[in-house]
């Protein structure tokens, strides 16, 4: 059913009345908007305005009490969705004096780890809070932290549906949505009261048609896997709010069928230059190292620039930056290399805190360049687990704008708008002498929810190259397609 409980109960004045607010304070406009994915959307809801409208943020409350209220359902504590519902959950637990929790999306001090305040009592049950809802997954990220502390979460009110799938997303996990209204019902109300005409409704119905989130079942995919990994490349460069780098390299992906990047380890230009030129059309992504260069010269990253741009694959230097933010800007941005301005990409340990990726942003940011977090890595021994793992992903998330995904051995953030890629891929398992440990592309594609595989000597130690970088082209791409729960012929 489209229409909202509190729409349907002879709420229908107060209806009006909010989405007529809602209007006014321009938190819903209508026009051609570019979203920072690129995409250009018909209608933007931006609900964080409505702080400044104390009657509406009072309305917006009371609407989701009664909303809740009307569901009959019990819960204990609320918490709100970081940040726009804080304010609502914090209205709604002050005037009804009912006990509050509040989910931290950034724990300043990462050793500090408390992720919700309050008092936590375990089996308690614990109401979830939204303004708007698109795919779900910011609410299921907050129903996840909170489960992790003992708490039952099984309803979550929100004012806003966008009817995009996030309802069906929620319920095969667990959690009832309930929304005050949706989407059509804002278009409804907006049209009657003549502030949108027919013709921009419909465009706004075909836009939110074309973008819904599909839940694991109608996917064809086992239920109980995380959401981001049963959306198709393409689907999530479409995402609200996604690095326009992530963007770019989904769709080229998704045209080439390759989610394998080539680690380019070799030390001698021409035939790194060799390398993008005849495994261009094989790869999305072609990494360097480029100080194991013996003979580099700006013309060499000229032309590997020229040939990336020939073949549409990005290029990623594996710099694995590890300074204070000072020292990294100078060594992103100067040196001989001058890393900047050629790599599309590059990585960084997080090991010296946030300011190794603000010094990197304000060198990467104005040339539109991205940045991967190393979350874990594959060599044997490696100290990157854990906590250390989760303060990478929690970092990512605080700098959406520059970082885009991360170097992992498995899916470590359930946002689908960041990627996964994993080095110590091989078709053989096994490793080296040093401590590099081998994964096959099955594994970590299709198990382990990573997105793209990155080969060197799988590759670079065959007699025919391109033969062996389409053999793993490939089996990335079969695992990704078998993950989406596409059978291919062969
Ligand atoms: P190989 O030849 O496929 O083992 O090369 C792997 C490449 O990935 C190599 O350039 C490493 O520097 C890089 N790498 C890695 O192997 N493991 C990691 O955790 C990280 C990078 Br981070």
């Amino acid at each position: 059913m489209a229409s909202s409980p509190r729409a349907g109960s002879g709420a229908r004045g107060s209806m009006e009345e909010l989405v007529s607010g809602l209007y006014q304070a321009q938190a819903v406009r209508f026009g051609d908007f570019v979203l920072k994915s690129g995409l250009h959307s018909p209608v933007y809801i931006d609900l964080r305005v409505i702080v400044s409208h104390p009657p509406l943020l009072n309305q917006v409350a009371d609407l989701l009490f009664q909303t809740a209220k009307d569901t009959g359902i019990k819960y204990d504590s609320v918490c709100g969705v970081p940040y726009t519902a804080l304010p609502l959950a914090t209205i709604i637990c002050s005037t009804k004096q009912i006990p509050m929790l509040i989910r931290r999306k950034e724990a300043k001090d990462y050793g500090t780890k408390r992720l919700v305040e309050g008092t936590i009592v375990p089996e308690q049950t614990c109401l979830i809070i939204e303004d708007i809802v698109t795919s779900g997954s910011s609410i299921l990220e907050t129903v996840d932290v909170l489960q992790k502390e003992g708490l039952k979460v099984t309803d979550a009110i929100v004012l806003l549906d966008r009817e995009q799938g996030g309802k069906a997303m929620l319920a095969d996990k667990g959690i009832h949505l309930h929304s005050v209204c949706t989407l059509s019902t804002v278009l409804e109300i907006l049209q009657k009261q003549k502030k949108v005409d027919s013709e921009m409704v419909k465009e706004v119905q075909k836009f939110i048609e074309g973008a819904v989130f599909k839940p694991a079942q109608q996917n064809g995919i086992a239920p109980g896997k995380r959401l981001c990994k049963e959306m198709s490349f393409s689907t999530r460069a479409q995402l609200p709010g996604i690095h326009p780098i992530a963007t770019r390299l989904l769709n080229l992906m998704e045209k080439k069928q390759t989610n394998l990047c080539l680690s380019a380890d070799v030390t001698d230009s021409k035939e790194l230059l060799e390398l993008a030129a005849t495994l261009g059309p094989s790869i999305c992504i072609l990494k360097t190292h480029v100080d194991i260069l013996k003979d580099f010269t700006p013309e060499v990253a000229k032309e590997l620039r020229a040939l990336a741009d020939k073949h549409q694959f990005l290029i990623f230097e594996d710099r694995k930056f590890a300074d204070i933010g000072n020292t990294v800007k100078h060594q992103y941005e100067g040196g001989i290399f001058k890393i900047a301005s050629w790599a599309d990409f590059v990585n960084a340990h997080v090991v010296p805190g946030a300011g190794v990726v603000k010094g990197l942003k304000e060198i990467g940011l104005p040339l539109q360049r991205g940045c991967l977090l190393i979350a874990e890595m594959s060599s044997q021994g490696s100290l990157a687990t854990g906590d250390y793992t989760k303060a990478a992903v929690q970092m990512a998330e605080e700098s959406s704008d520059f970082v885009f995904g991360f170097i992992a051995g498995s899916q470590v953030s359930n946002k689908p708008e960041f990627l996964h890629l994993t080095p110590g891929i091989q078709l053989q398992a096994g490793g080296d002498a040093l401590g590099q440990q081998y994964l096959s592309p099955q594994e970590v594609i299709s198990n382990r929810g990573s997105d793209i595989i990155i080969v060197g000597r799988g590759i670079l130690s065959a007699s025919n190259r391109p033969e062996e970088a389409e053999k793993y082209r490939k089996a990335g791409w079969e695992s990704y397609l078998s993950r989406l729960g596409v059978h291919t012929q062969d």
